[in-house]
């Protein structure tokens, strides 16, 4: 027994006994603590139960991670912990981005960044009360720390309940090379890619396996960065490097195949679209990493919308048709990530979307409601304009000036620190009502059976494939359809009706039947000619 423990907490506003996804960051920061600290580890995950204080006893050190979605649960949490006397941490990409306000609401310590290789240090400093006087933990350049990914440690999985999850989150790479404007990675993890070695994400698969998952969530947000159409477009300086990365990550998926043998498990990632010319890599993707699905940021069809948040190289609309079609048929099934009530929307282009959507053939969608979330370039323009605002005590125009490009204006700041529902934001042309009114009428317009059953056919799949498919979507559509999308349990907001906590129980007992993928069943367009082709080629 010893002294004292350390508890690593994903805070939820909802508990309902099983859940979705089993989150990395807990049972990754447990595996960095080194095994010479006389200190017992334990995990709470609040999506799957409650963070009891009664636990908690003085000198103990709980450590709570926290999105933006979830942070006030994380506030919570803290207040819990140092009521009972223990030293509380934290950490993860809200506390990263504003470490003062998460002092402010009773951390004692906060780590910016990657945690990895500084919680030894964290918890020691604790223990023996050396935690330094502006208790923020971060890289000495005043970066967050973003360890190598030789450095990401090994989780501890025996500390999680596994039975519980219908899904894991294995961690993969972090950064993106990308700029758009409402996203924080780049200033979370990075532009530079950093990125874990094939064996050991092959030793976590066939870990997580044998503990009867059967289904990840690549932990990257763009899982494949230099697919061919870069490579191809590329000044001729870059063209050599982006060349070596893509080699790199069909080495990877290749040697992972081999690695993984008969213990692979369905996979899904996020993507990008400037994957629909390299069927090389969508192969490698789908038979030899198994990933049957993926999301792709698709955000918008309008032109104008593309550009205001730098992400025109997803193409005009038909090209983005094309590329769902191309993508499918190399094997991945589609979910295309449509963001609701943009600043250049009009009930016009949000029809036009949900329309492109059911046009595509995309298997899946989703439908998030726009937000500017701190960290994003959205927000700091955002946060400028309302204190632009402030300072002249004038309604400045919504529309920028230099640009003419319509924006949102925020119209309270820290709007995530409040129970109030009532709109933080304003729209240059929609109520909030009437964004939340069309976001709704798209995931109704997407997830109709007829729609559904069309794809079946569409794809030639057999009736159980398609029933088993129309099922999935509309579970997907029950739980996830709303404000936000394709998530986690621990930034939900609704309450857990008793079908929704039975569902979720089941498919997590369901989803430990499946048997391990083929090499090749997962491709996505149904298609038996092409299947028995890869098979051919496989064998
Ligand atoms: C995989 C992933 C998902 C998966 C799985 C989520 C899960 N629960 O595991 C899915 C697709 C389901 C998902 C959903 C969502 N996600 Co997500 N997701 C990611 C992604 C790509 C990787 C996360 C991951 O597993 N990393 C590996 C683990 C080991 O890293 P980590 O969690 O960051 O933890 C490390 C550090 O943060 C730190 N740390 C974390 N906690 C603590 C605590 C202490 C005390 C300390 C010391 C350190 C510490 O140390 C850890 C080890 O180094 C990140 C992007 C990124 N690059 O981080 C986005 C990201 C976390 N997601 C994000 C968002 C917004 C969401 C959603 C809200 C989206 C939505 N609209 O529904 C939901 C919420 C889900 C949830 N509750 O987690 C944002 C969060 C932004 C923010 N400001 O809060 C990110 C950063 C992406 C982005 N576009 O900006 N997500
Ligand atoms: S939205 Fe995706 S592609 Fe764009 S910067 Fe964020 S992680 Fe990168």
């Amino acid at each position: 027994m010893k002294s004292r423990k350390a508890v690593f907490v994903n805070p939820s506003r909802i508990t309902t006994g099983s859940a979705f996804v089993m989150p990395a960051a807990q049972a990754t920061l447990a595996g960095a603590v080194p095994g010479s600290l006389d200190i017992e580890l334990d995990v709470v995950d609040e999506a799957i139960e409650r963070f009891d204080p009664m636990l908690i006893n003085a000198g103990d050190i709980v450590c709570v991670s926290a999105l933006t979605n979830n942070v006030r649960e994380a506030y919570r949490v803290a207040r819990q912990a140092k009521e009972r006397g223990a030293t509380t941490v934290l950490g993860g990409p809200h506390p990263t981005l504003l470490p003062s306000e998460a002092i402010r609401y009773g951390a004692d310590a906060v780590v910016r960044g990657d945690g990895d290789t500084i919680i030894g240090r964290v918890l020691e400093d604790c223990i023996t009360g050396r935690i330094p006087v502006c208790r923020v933990y971060q890289d000495p350049s005043g970066q967050p720390f973003r360890v190598s990914g030789e450095q990401m440690a090994y989780p501890r999985l025996d500390l999680m309940k596994m039975d519980r999850y219908v899904a894991a989150s294995l961690r993969s790479a972090q950064g993106c090379r990308e700029h758009c404007s409402f996203c924080t990675v780049p200033v979370i993890s990075g532009h530079a890619v950093r990125d874990r070695s094939v064996e050991v994400v092959a030793r976590e698969v066939r870990e997580l396996y044998r503990r009867k998952i059967r289904f990840v969530i690549w932990g990257a947000d763009n899982l494949v960065q230099y697919p061919r159409s870069l490579v191809e477009s590329a000044r001729p300086a870059e063209r050599a490097v982006f060349e070596a990365e893509r080699e790199r990550s069909l080495k990877f998926f290749r040697r992972f195949g081999e690695l993984t043998g008969d213990e692979r498990v369905w996979g899904f990632a996020q993507l990008t679209l400037r994957l629909h010319d390299d069927p090389e890599m969508l192969r490698a993707l789908s038979h030899d990493g198994a990933i049957c699905a993926a999301l792709f940021g698709i955000e918008s069809v309008d032109p104008a919308a593309l550009k205001r948040m730098a992400k025109q190289w997803n193409g005009t609309r038909d090209e983005i048709v094309e590329k769902v079609r191309r993508i499918q048929h190399g094997g991945i099934h589609v979910l295309g990530s449509m963001i609701v009530g943009l600043p250049t929307d009009t009930p016009e282009t949000m029809e036009a979307m949900r329309k492109f959507a059911v046009e595509s053939g995309m298997s899946v969608a989703q439908f998030p409601i726009y937000e500017v979330l701190p960290g994003s370039p959205d927000y700091a323009q955002a946060k400028r304009e309302l204190a632009e605002r402030k300072a002249s005590a004038q309604n400045l125009p919504i529309y920028s000036r230099e640009t003419q490009v319509p924006r949102v204006r925020l119209l309270r700041d820290e709007y995530w620190l409040e129970s109030d529902t009532s709109p933080h934001l304003e729209h240059p042309h929609l109520s909030i009502a009437e964004i939340r009114k069309q976001g709704q009428k798209s995931w109704r317009y997407f997830y109709r059976l007829r729609f559904l059953f069309g794809n079946g056919i569409r794809y030639r799949w057999p009736v159980r494939r398609t029933a088993v498919y129309a099922l999935v979507c509309k579970a997907f559509a029950t739980f996830y359809g709303g404000a936000v999308g394709l998530s986690a349990d621990s930034v939900r907001v609704g309450n857990a009706s008793f079908m929704m906590r039975k569902l979720m129980a089941a498919a997590a007992w369901g989803m430990r039947k499946i048997p391990p993928p083929s090499r090749v069943s997962c491709v996505a367009t149904g298609d038996d000619k092409q299947v028995a082709a890869l098979n051919t080629q496989a064998s």
